[in-house]
């Protein structure tokens, strides 16, 4: 493919060594930016990791024009061309096509579970207090029963069958921001009668890519305590 040499810079989110953007530093709480170094690595495409300091976006100028205005992470430059990518879905979708040898399938053909999930139920349940409390953990609950039933029914030990999709990538990193933020937040954890969703989890977390791109669940507990708080404010 290319000797091993980076096809593609990724840019995620992270805690950049020095500056704002570097290609050294330490990887944040971006479950987006998760997913698509996975795909990368499950597909073997060779890339380089570019750390963007997220709080601080505004103080790149060229941002806008590589992310045509949408100034989100993560975002992708394709080496051999100059041309620059972005949005999970659009990118995951993207490399599919043009690396085939190792299919993961694209998120608007794979089976479209768990898009309640996150971030609405769970923003939803992380922000209301009180009365309203017991409702919301019940839908997030609900959404979780979905996944519990896909699983069960299709007795597969991924969304897609017997090996990892691009559905699998997108969810896996989300489940993992409600398991850590939930508990960090709310004290909230799945039950274990949710017993494919767990056992699902855990065969992700068994995986190489998903070792290599998982970031310290510390960045997970302070970004979701931020959320929470930018959320109560507005
Ligand atoms: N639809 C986008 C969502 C990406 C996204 O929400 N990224 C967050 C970081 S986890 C971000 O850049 N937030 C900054 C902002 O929206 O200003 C994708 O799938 O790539």
């Amino acid at each position: 493919m290319s000797d091993g040499k980076p096809l593609y810079e990724i840019y995620v989110k992270g805690a950049p060594k020095e500056g704002l953007v570097s290609g050294e530093g330490e990887l944040g709480d971006c479950p987006f930016s998760q997913r698509t170094m996975m795909t990368f690595e499950e597909k073997s495409i060779p890339y380089k990791r570019m750390y963007v300091d997220e709080y601080h976006m505004g103080d790149i100028p060229w941002l806008k024009d590589v992310t045509e205005g949408a100034c989100q992470i993560p975002f992708m430059k394709e080496l051999e061309t100059g041309k620059w990518y972005h949005d999970s879905d659009f990118m995951v979708s993207y490399v599919e096509d043009k690396f085939p040898k190792r299919k993961i399938g694209k998120p608007d053909t794979d089976p479209q579970v768990g898009n309640n999930l996150f971030p609405t139920a769970f923003m939803e349940y992380l922000t209301t207090d009180g009365s309203g409390e017991k409702a919301k953990k019940e839908a997030l609950l609900a959404e979780f029963q979905k996944l519990e039933d896909y699983l069960a029914k299709n007795k597969a030990d991924y969304f897609g069958g017997s090996d990892i999709c691009s559905t699998d990538m997108a969810l896996s990193p989300r489940v993992k921001h409600i398991f850590v933020g939930g508990k960090a937040v709310k004290g909230f954890e799945l039950p274990s009668s949710y017993k494919e969703v767990h056992a699902w989890l855990n065969r992700i977390q068994s995986r190489p890519s998903w070792k290599k791109c998982m970031p310290d669940e510390k960045w997970l507990v302070d970004g979701w305590h931020k959320k929470r708080e930018m959320e109560m404010k507005s």
